[in-house]
């Protein structure tokens, strides 16, 4: 392994216990393929930000209403964080403090809702996210979630049923209907959702943790609705990950129309977080001007033409695809077709020692438990900023099956492993550049 020390070379020094763990994961990081589709490379800039002084200064509050002193220049990186948030997305407001995903789902129920209203979200084993209703997440334990899901398989299949759905916002009549998702692999329009929560008079809340990216670059249709002028047509409040296709730092943000931007702001803070992580601000910031630029639509384009290649090249090895495909920057992989002994725990196992890292992931109407499941998901979000194309994604399908089918063979597995390697050192991520 290389000394990656010059990486944080205070920390190899002083805490050199640290510094061999961190060396480790930059050595896992560069030299192994990086496929889950929540996951990125942050820019060395993103990075710089993160890392910066900014850490060490109380916020609470908001620009120019804080409850500390010495906010003057933190409040300039706020406000130009929200303000580059507002534009990228063309809303009419944006809380950039959310320190992640599901802290901003929890800051929208907490503004929109009162413990034990009803709320319309998707199944977790058909796409949802904990925070949509999950018995094990405050949000199922404080709401009552109702569940819509997908049309069974088949062609044009394992689509939100958009029918179902209708049906159970007029006979459940929630406050707030969620979309977005975190294994679904279609583009979700917000157009007849927006219908269907007018008639019912209920908000409508686009989840687009996953897919913030995408619709940055405008190449996933836009949800962020607007009260400014006229009716709104989009969704109430937007929440999204900054550091899944978005490419920032780990952490979360909203964007709400105007209408509820005072309610949202007050969920975020006072009630539910304390001070903010300015740092991590600041890095956001940074990740909303590389958002919008040219290089980014680039970007995006890529990562969808890469995931097009890797799901055929994956379906050409013997996998079913759920919903035959994708339009995004991700794939769900049903095992079974391949092969009907492999799980999705087991192929995400025998994948980790060849050094392809993806999740396992339910599919829908999965006959195993979460914890087991029937099927892996992959995402190219992170390979596609290293610089991976089309054909590299092929050939990561090949190694895929090539492993999967020859997973009792450990010499076969090293074989594999060593190709990664290979296929790596000609791809390093920005960090190593
Ligand atoms: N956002 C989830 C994922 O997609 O990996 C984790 O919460």
């Amino acid at each position: 392994m290389s000394d990656y020390s010059r990486f944080y070379p205070l920390v190899s020094v002083q805490d050199p216990e640290l510094g061999a763990i961190l060396d480790l994961e930059v050595w896992r990081q560069s030299s192994t393929l990086q496929l889950i589709a929540s996951e990125n490379f942050a820019s060395k800039a993103v990075l710089e930000a993160a890392g910066s002084v900014l850490t060490n200064k109380y916020a609470e509050g908001y620009p120019r209403k804080r409850y500390y002193g010495g906010n003057q220049f933190i409040d300039r990186v706020e406000e130009l964080a929200r303000t580059r948030l507002k534009e990228l997305f063309g809303a009419d407001h944006a809380n950039v403090q959310p320190h992640a995903g599901a802290n901003a789902n929890a800051a929208v129920y907490l503004a929109l809702l009162k413990p034990g209203d009803t709320v319309l979200a998707m199944r977790l084993d058909q796409g949802g996210h904990l925070t949509h209703g999950s018995p094990v997440n405050f949000s199922g334990q404080l709401y009552n979630f109702v569940s819509y899901g997908v049309t069974p398989a088949g062609p044009e299949g394992e689509r939100i049923d958009l029918e179902n759905l209708y049906q159970l916002a007029r006979e459940h009549r929630p406050r707030l209907i969620v979309v977005g998702a975190t294994a679904y692999t279609r583009v979700i329009d917000v157009e007849p959702l927006r219908r269907i929560a007018d008639e019912v008079g209920a908000y409508l809340m686009f989840d687009a943790a996953h897919v913030a990216g995408l619709i940055a670059a405008g190449v996933y249709p836009s949800p962020v609705g607007s009260s400014k002028s006229g009716k709104n047509i989009g969704a109430d409040v937007v929440t999204f990950t900054t550091h899944k296709t978005m490419r920032g730092p780990r952490g979360g943000a909203i964007l709400c129309t105007e209408e509820l931007s005072a309610s949202i702001d007050k969920a975020v803070f006072p009630g539910l977080q304390g001070g903010p992580l300015e740092h991590i601000i600041a890095a956001k910031a940074v990740a909303f001007k590389e958002a919008s630029t040219p290089e980014f639509v680039k970007y995006q384009k890529a990562v969808i033409a890469n995931a097009q290649s890797l799901a055929s090249a994956l379906a050409d090895q013997g996998f079913r695809l759920v919903s035959g495909g994708t339009d995004t920057h991700m794939i769900v992989a049903d095992m079974r077709n391949f092969d009907k002994e492999l799980t999705g725990k087991e192929a995400q196992e025998v994948l980790d020692r060849a050094g392809i890292t993806c999740n396992r992931n339910q599919i829908p109407y999965d006959p195993r438990s979460p914890f087991v499941t029937s099927g892996l998901r992959f995402g190219t979000p992170a390979e596609t900023t290293a610089g991976m194309g089309r054909a590299e994604m092929a050939y990561i399908a090949e190694l895929i099956g090539q492993v999967l089918r020859n997973r009792a063979d450990e010499a076969a597995v090293s074989q594999v492993a060593e190709e990664v390697t290979l296929l790596c050192s000609k791809f390093p991520p920005p960090f190593m550049q």
